[in-house]
């Protein structure tokens, strides 16, 4: 295609338990535009169109794609990018582009959250690997 493959949204509320995590996640409305790749992990970028007329800014992401199936309480689908190193982002009712340059991995289960933070930290420094 000869650029990555995108989709489009607005940022909205997600259940905020990223920053729990210690990953703060940007999650897209459930209308979105493009097509939405399958469920796993993948290294991109996310571009806050932001106010009219402003040049986008471009922020390294973790991208997440899938229910979330470490917990029963996510009905759809949903996509989320975690902006490296940002942990005070505020993108809330922004436009913004999700670019996805690499898969790193499937969506998985796990058994608790201290194994999903220990895998999430991993992701991240593949993440950065991807992009550097
Ligand atoms: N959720 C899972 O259930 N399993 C995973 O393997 C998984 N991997 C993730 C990897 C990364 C890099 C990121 C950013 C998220 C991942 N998630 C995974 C999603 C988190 O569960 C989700 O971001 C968190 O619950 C916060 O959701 P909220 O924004 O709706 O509060």
């Amino acid at each position: 295609l000869g650029r990555p493959h995108a989709v489009w949204g607005e940022v909205v509320h997600g259940l905020k338990r990223g920053r729990e995590l210690g990953f703060p996640t940007a999650n897209l409305s459930q209308e979105l535009e493009g097509y939405v790749p399958a469920d796993g992990i993948y290294a991109g970028w996310l571009i806050d169109e932001g106010e009219r007329l402003r040049p986008g800014t471009r922020y390294p992401a973790a991208i997440s794609v899938g229910t979330n199936p470490t917990f029963d309480d996510v009905p759809q689908r949903q996509v989320e990018a975690y902006v490296l190193d940002e942990t005070d982002l505020d993108l809330y009712g922004h436009r913004v582009e999700v670019q996805f340059t690499a898969r790193i991995r499937g969506m998985v289960a796990f058994d608790g959250i201290d194994a999903l933070k220990v895998q999430m930290a991993d992701d991240v420094s593949r993440v950065r690997t991807s992009l550097s």
